[in-house]
């Protein structure tokens, strides 16, 4: 029982969500070591959202809003801290929802599976009997995504992605909106518009962006799209981390 006083109360709180994801056999064991990583990220940025992330959380929306086919590839992290706002962020968009494991077993896209229907989804793409297509420049059961989800979307939010995947699907011709607390990663530095933000924070603020955006036209939309460098979002939230040290973030 983590007191509520605790100075470090929600960060603790999001521990003991993962830790409870991986008995539960839905996070993998490398993910707890991927979690700690990003909340010493989170940590040097302040744990709040900064000016860079939200500008990216925008610019993320309106690509969102922009596609014809939008998914969003979920793996065990996501879906421990956040698979409620997963769901909502699909309903709002009218996206998918598919399953993209990189430590892939039947059991955890299983479990995962039932997390997201607790949450709310109706529909879960990337599941076990369903037909395989193939992410080209990939190897084995990272290559997997399905036919009528990532395989034909053309704008995919990857929340927390492997470097070489999202490599590969911006290779494939997709834009990439990733989240990833990390903005020296091949995932933020290759992506479409990385936010640099907590995916707890950044699936919620999505929400708000795409609902505040949805009544925008297609041109307003792709304004805002084009107006957003990834390259200079990432370097202003690098010097954000890197003034951490003088408390001044
Ligand atoms: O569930 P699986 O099998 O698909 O595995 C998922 C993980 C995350 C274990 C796997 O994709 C992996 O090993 O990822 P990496 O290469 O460790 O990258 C994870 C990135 O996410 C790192 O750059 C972290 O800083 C970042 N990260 C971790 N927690 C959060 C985060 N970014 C945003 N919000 C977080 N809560």
């Amino acid at each position: 029982m983590i007191p509520k006083d605790h100075p470090r109360y929600e960060s603790l709180m999001l521990r003991a969500r993962i830790v409870d994801a991986y008995k539960k056999g839905i996070l993998a064991d490398s993910g707890m070591i991927a979690h700690g990583r990003g909340e010493a990220f989170d940590y040097l940025i302040g744990e709040k959202t900064t000016e860079p992330a939200r500008k990216a959380e925008r610019a993320g929306a309106a690509a969102l809003l922009l596609a014809e086919n939008p998914v969003i590839s979920v793996n065990g992290n996501t879906t421990a801290l956040a698979a409620e706002w997963v769901v909502k962020l699909a309903e709002a968009l009218g996206a998918k929802v598919e399953i993209n494991l990189f430590y892939r077993t039947a059991s955890r896209v299983e479990k995962v599976g039932e997390a997201l229907k607790a949450a709310g989804a109706k529909v879960v793409l990337g599941v076990e009997n369903e037909e395989k297509g193939i992410i080209e420049g990939l190897e084995g059961p990272r290559a997997r995504a399905s036919l009528e989800g990532v395989c034909s979307a053309d704008v995919v939010l990857v929340p927390l992605e492997d470097g070489d995947r999202a490599e590969a699907l911006v290779a494939n011709g997709k834009t990439v909106v990733t989240v990833d607390l990390n903005p020296l990663s091949r995932t933020a530095t290759t992506s479409t518009v990385t936010i640099v933000d907590n995916v707890v924070r950044a699936l919620p603020n999505l929400i708000q962006e795409v609902m505040e955006l949805k009544n925008c036209s297609e041109n307003e939309l792709k304004g805002i799209l084009e107006d957003f460098s990834n390259d200079k979002n990432l370097e202003e939230s690098l010097e954000i981390v890197s003034r951490a040290y003088t408390g001044d973030v």
